[in-house]
This record gives structure tokens, C-alpha cells and sequence, in this order.
């Protein structure tokens, strides 16, 4: 008789503290030994010479949500499962996005139904708030956070789902009095609608000028505004995907002041720039998504960011639309203004092979750091931890065997997204997760998808860890 349903052995495992040569012994779908020379287990895996990793958690990504403009994401929850767990991801955080004038409830409701039967890996709910009337403040934003959906994204900008400043201190103050997380997407709308207007008039409508019409200010404003919103009501914030130096400037003030302020970046604003937004032809619209991508001294200042703490979380914010498509990139027309194409890039797949390479491998970050950036943390901020993200005795076992040393060359051809792109075609990346288990069941073997679909299920999420200051989740 075996004494565990599954045995990963002699690889090297890390988390964001430590990094230790052992075998982890798995039952129930928990690690319940981690030691030298465990005992037989029904399976055996061999990770000698190989990296065993928490499974990353994707803390923002966007999946199947609901779009006001008649587009459509390409992803839904079986295809952007099999594309995150095929990068290394073992849980994700997309959104259910409530309508202006719908119930809350209702958005989730209607997510679920989007989801059930269809991931292979676990997923949890942010929620999308565009609507704070009194009812959602007042009963169904408390009782779902109740029920396990404890944190939501608000909009600075976007015509259908900015709130304003009114509205923002509403749902920090519930933030506050609920013990709930609000991430923030800051960018000034006035600012964005006045130069998208000017730019418009003088015929300059090409993808580039997206770059043009959200210059770091209007972000640096927002970020700005936000701190001290948030420094007005008391509160913990996370500003999301931010894309260089301004707003990480901002961040590293209000922290500098104790501030419990939180930051994400993503990997689009470490490799890309507003370059790539001036592909030939239409091609830069592939690359339309808000905050945009920067110039290089803003690509460097994120680096920066990773090494130094400022930045808590690295996610995908992956955010599929296909190329070649009426309800993709190309909604409204091949050359039709920036401001009428979706934004958003699809990452959900690149990622973790992305940062691991440029990040750890060119010795950017630690391994440790990597870990933290990618599954510690955002299992942490978002009320997932210990359960999520770490490798730990009665923590799901949710593991990614990676080869350090395989050399990969990024193509579409090679992911599993239904996009029709990627941003990063050609490059070339070295380390790979190879074979990737939820739960202690297999999903990905050498590359292969094994999982079933709706073997993923839904993680009600505790409370956020409390972001005191001295609580820093910049762990290593
Ligand atoms: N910007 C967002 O705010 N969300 C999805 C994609 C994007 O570009
Ligand atoms: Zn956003
Ligand atoms: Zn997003």
C-alpha cells in the first residue's frame, strides 16, 4: 500500500523564501510530506535536474467577460485554462464585470455559468464595479464579499465603467469597513477624451497615436489621485498594470509615507514598447491595450520596480482579441481609429516563461523574487494564502516542473490561447514548465494538456491579507 497518491522526487523546490532539493509527498490533493527519500507513492515523478515551482497565480486576467462594445474575448474559461496551465498557472483571477444599471449579483451569476464545467484548473472572482449605487454599496457588495468575492477592480477611465471621484471614495469606504481590496485602473479620463479628440481631428488616428492619447501623465495623475483617495478613507489599494516610471514613482512615494499602497505590472510593459504600436499597416493594433506600453528608459524603470519592491505582483492581465476578427481588433474595420479597437494583449501562457528567463535567467530577480512576484503574493493580497501559491504542508498541490534549462522560441503556433497572435513571436525564451498539477492532478504532462475539462473549481476567497506597511509583501 502506498503512503501517498503521488511523489514529485528530487527536484529542486522553491518558493519565495527558500530553495530546497527534496520529494513531495502528495495525498488528497495537498503536499503532505516534504523530505528526503519519502515512501512509495501510487505515482512516482522523477524531477531530478529539474525546478519544482508553486503553480503561478494569474491575480489578473480576462476571461469570457462580457464587452459593451460587441466584441468578443477570445478566450473563455476552457481555452484560457489550457493556456494558462500550459505556461505554468494553477489558479487565475478574472472578472466578473457588473453592467452600469445591472446587479452585481447578477455579474456573477452570469459568470459562473460561464465557467462551470469548462476549466481545467482552479479560478477564483474579482469583481468589476462600474455601478456603486447605494444598493450595491449598501447589501450586495457586502454580502458577496461574504461569500467570497473580497476584492474589485473600479475604472478611472473607459466611458461605460469609470466611476468618479465621489463614486471611488463610495467603494474604498466599503473596501475599509468589509476588509475587501480595491485594485484600480488609473488613467485620467478627461485627459484621455480631450487628446483622443485633437488627435482625431488632425486625421491622426494610426494604432500609434493610442500611445500618444495616454501619455504617462494621464496615468501619474490618476495613480496620484488614487493614493490619496485611498490615504483620505484609510484604506489598502492595488493600482494594476502599471507601465513605467511615473506611477511607480507614485508608489514609492506613498509607500515612503506608510502608505499601504499596492502595485502590479505585467509583462507587456517589461518587453514591449509604444514601438510595437507602430507596426506596419494595422499590425500595430495587436498591441492596443491601456496603460500602453512605454519607451525603453519606462521599460527599464519597471525592471527596476521588480528588483526593488515596488512592484508586489506580476500578472498577464491577459486580455484576448483576435487579430483577424469582426469581433476582434478589427470590430469596426482594418484601419479604423485607435480608439475604436479593443484593448489588450493576450499573456496568459508567456507570462511566466517570459519573466522566469529575462527575469531570473539574466539574473534580474532571484528565484525566490520570482515566485513571490508570480504566486506568493497575489495568493496573498487576494485571500488565497497558504492554500494558493506556496508549497507548504497542507497547501494544495498545485506545482509546476519546470526545465531550467529548455530553450524555447516563442510562436503563436506553439500556445494554446484562441488569439491568433502573440505579442512576443520569435522571442526566444530558456526554462519551460513541462508538466503542471492542480490539486496533485496532472493537467499538463511534457507539454501535453491531460486535464479535464471542469476539473477546475471555484476558490471563494478569504479577506485580503491586511497591507499594513509592515506587512511589505516584497518577501525576497
Ligand atoms: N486594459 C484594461 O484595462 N483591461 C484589459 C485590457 C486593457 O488593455
Ligand atoms: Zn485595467
Ligand atoms: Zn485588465
Amino acid at each position: 500500500m502506498a503512503d501517498f497518491d503521488l511523489v514529485i522526487r528530487n527536484g529542486r523546490v522553491a518558493t519565495a523564501a527558500d530553495v530546497v532539493t527534496c520529494d513531495i509527498g502528495v495525498a488528497g490533493g495537498r503536499i503532505v510530506a516534504l523530505a528526503e527519500n519519502l515512501g512509495a507513492g501510487e505515482r512516482d515523478i522523477d524531477a531530478a535536474g529539474k525546478l519544482v515551482l508553486p503553480g503561478g497565480v494569474d491575480g489578473h486576467c480576462h476571461l469570457d467577460q462580457l464587452m459593451s462594445d460587441g466584441s468578443r474575448m477570445a478566450d473563455d474559461f476552457r481555452s484560457g485554462t489550457i493556456s494558462a496551465a500550459c505556461g505554468g498557472t494553477t489558479t487565475v483571477i478574472p472578472f466578473a464585470c457588473q453592467i452600469k444599471g445591472h446587479s452585481l449579483r447578477e455579474a456573477v451569476d452570469d459568470y459562473h455559468r460561464r465557467a462551470e464545467g469548462k476549466a481545467l484548473i482552479d479560478y477564483a472572482f474579482h469583481l468589476i464595479i462600474s455601478d456603486p449605487t447605494e444598493q450595491v454599496i449598501g447589501q450586495e457588495l457586502p454580502a458577496l464579499i461574504h461569500d467570497g468575492y473580497t476584492s474589485f477592480k473600479i475604472y478611472m477611465t473607459y466611458d461605460d465603467l469609470k466611476l468618479n471621484d465621489r463614486e471611488i471614495l463610495e467603494v474604498f469606504a466599503l473596501a475599509r469597513r468589509e476588509g475587501a481590496l480595491t485594485m484600480v485602473h488609473a488613467e485620467n479620463a478627461d485627459c484621455i477624451g480631450w487628446l483622443t479628440e485633437r488627435l482625431e481631428a488632425a486625421g491622426r488616428t494610426a494604432p500609434r497615436y493610442h500611445a500618444t492619447s495616454r501619455p504617462p501623465v494621464v496615468e501619474r495623475e490618476a495613480t496620484h489621485r488614487a493614493i490619496a483617495l485611498a490615504e483620505l478613507v484609510d484604506v489598502p489599494i492595488l493600482i494594476v498594470h502599471v507601465s513605467g516610471e511615473e506611477a511607480a514613482a507614485q508608489i514609492q512615494a506613498a509607500r515612503d509615507r506608510g502608505l499601504p499602497i499596492h502595485g502590479e505590472t505585467c509583462p507587456h510593459y517589461l518587453f514591449l514598447t509604444a514601438e510595437d504600436l507602430d507596426l506596419d499597416g494595422f499590425e500595430g493594433a495587436k498591441h492596443i491595450c491601456s496603460p500602453p506600453p512605454r519607451d525603453a528608459r519606462n521599460q527599464e524603470a519597471v525592471w527596476r520596480g521588480l528588483e526593488n519592491g515596488v512592484f508586489d505582483i506580476v500578472s498577464s492581465d491577459h486580455a484576448p482579441f483576435r487579430y483577424h476578427d469582426d469581433k476582434g481588433k478589427m470590430i469596426r474595420g482594418k484601419g479604423a481609429p485607435f480608439a475604436q479597437v479593443p484593448n489588450g494583449i493576450p499573456g496568459i501562457e508567456t507570462r511566466l516563461p517570459l519573466l522566469f528567463s529575462e527575469g531570473v535567467g539574466k539574473g534580474r530577480i532571484s528565484l525566490n523574487r520570482f515566485v513571490a512576484l508570480t504566486a506568493t503574493n497575489p495568493a496573498r493580497l487576494f485571500g488565497l494564502y497558504p492554500r494558493k501559491g506556496t508549497i507548504a504542508i497542507g497547501s494544495d498541490a498545485d506545482l509546476a516542473i519546470w526545465d531550467p534549462e529548455r530553450q524555447v522560441t516563442i510562436t503563436n503556433d506553439i500556445l494554446h490561447h484562441n488569439v491568433d497572435y502573440t505579442p512576443y513571436e520569435g522571442m526566444k525564451v530558456q526554462g519551460w514548465p513541462e508538466t503542471v498539477l492542480c490539486r496533485g492532478t496532472v493537467v499538463v504532462e511534457q507539454g501535453t494538456v491531460v486535464g479535464a475539462e471542469g476539473g477546475g473549481r471555484f476558490l471563494p476567497c478569504e479577506l485580503p491579507l491586511s497591507a499594513r506597511p509592515e506587512d511589505s509583501l516584497a518577501i525576497s
